[in-house]
């Protein structure tokens, strides 16, 4: 009997440490992981791991794709968009458009702790992070200003204009409408794929007391039209986390992905007993059936600690994890 009731100890031992806590993220951006992982082993919360991973990333500059002087809009400026969401109660602090203030992801945050709101965008969410002390600085370096010249230099190309004149595959602003090319159902411009514009950091974690948060920090689309915000700072687009069930956050063409709220759909799926990996490919195949051309890949975490991930439009997607003692792991996956 000793035994037996050691052996149920142990077995449920054995469940708490293979389920808590634990992280995963979009692409290889393994410091960001470690970050949130020393966060997590040391008890800390999954709002802090996510935070703080987040905001790792935002400091490498990930990839050009995340935090400051990366993905230039049209004027040559980088603004930031960043979300986290609390599993626990669903609420949510995001930001859009941030514009002179590097820590998009700990802006997100101030919203989640310090207001009723869920989304500020644009120079008056830089107010608001000014108001609580954050620093401006701009966002602009050597790098970004190179990347606006040369697509100045390429007449403006790509761009993400349509139906408007002069003919935006071949020029640069201003423009104005243009109904005559909109009647002709004119091919817009290349835009997202064709452009080097991805690797937005998301995020999902869950820590040691197997409460869940997620978030997201991205520059954005390279050559944004300026004022445009992408899917990263929406809730149940870029991320989604419901600490009953799981969460899941995206990456990819942010202007085609919102329209669907991939995450939201994916943490759906799982509540009705898909796993991770599958309900990242049901979103994206809902995205899919409507753009074949579409581009992005998810990760997906269960409130138990199953985690999967799905891509389309490239040739596979890594993730990066830790979690259950082996560290920080990158596990790459087949786009189908
Ligand atoms: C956006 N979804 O702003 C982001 C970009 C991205 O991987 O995720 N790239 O559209």
């Amino acid at each position: 009997m000793g035994v037996f009731i050691n052996f149920v100890v142990q077995l449920t031992l054995c469940r708490c440490v293979m389920t808590s806590p634990l992280v995963v993220n979009t692409w290889p951006f393994t410091n960001a992981t470690e970050t949130a992982w020393q966060i997590l082993s040391a008890s800390g919360s999954a709002l802090d791991a996510v935070e703080m991973g987040c905001t790792t990333c935002e400091k490498l500059q990930c990839d050009g794709t995340v935090g400051f002087g990366g993905s230039p809009d049209e004027n040559g400026e980088t603004t930031l968009d960043a979300m986290i969401m609390d599993g626990d109660t669903q609420n949510v602090g995001a930001v859009g458009c941030l514009r002179r203030v590097k820590s998009a992801a700990s802006v997100a945050r101030a919203v989640l702790e310090h207001t009723r709101h869920t989304l500020l965008v644009g120079e008056l969410a830089t107010q608001f992070a000014l108001q609580l002390g954050f620093k401006e600085e701009t966002l602009e370096t050597d790098h970004s200003r190179q990347l606006h010249q040369q697509w100045r230099d390429n007449n403006c190309q790509p761009n993400f204009w349509m139906n408007v004149k002069p003919d935006p595959a071949q020029s640069c602003g201003p423009y104005s409408r243009d109904w005559a090319a909109a009647a002709a159902a004119q091919a817009s411009t290349p835009s997202w794929a064709s452009a080097k514009a991805h690797d937005t950091i998301g995020m999902v974690a869950i820590d040691s007391q197997g409460k869940m948060a997620a978030g997201t920090s991205t520059n954005g689309a390279i050559h944004k039209i300026p004022g445009r915000v992408g899917d990263s700072p929406v809730p149940g687009a870029g991320a989604y986390v419901d600490g009953a069930v799981g969460g899941a956050a995206a990456t990819g063409d942010g202007d085609v992905m919102m329209r669907f709220l991939p995450s939201f759909f994916a943490v759906e799926a799982m509540r009705s007993g898909a796993e991770p990996a599958e309900a990242c490919r049901s979103a994206l195949a809902r995205i899919v059936a409507r753009h074949p051309e579409f581009v992005g890949a998810m990760v997906a975490l269960t409130k138990d600690g199953r985690h999967g991930a799905a891509c389309h439009g490239i040739d596979s997607f890594p993730y990066s994890v830790a979690g259950g003692g082996d560290g920080v792991r990158v596990i790459n996956v087949s786009c189908e």
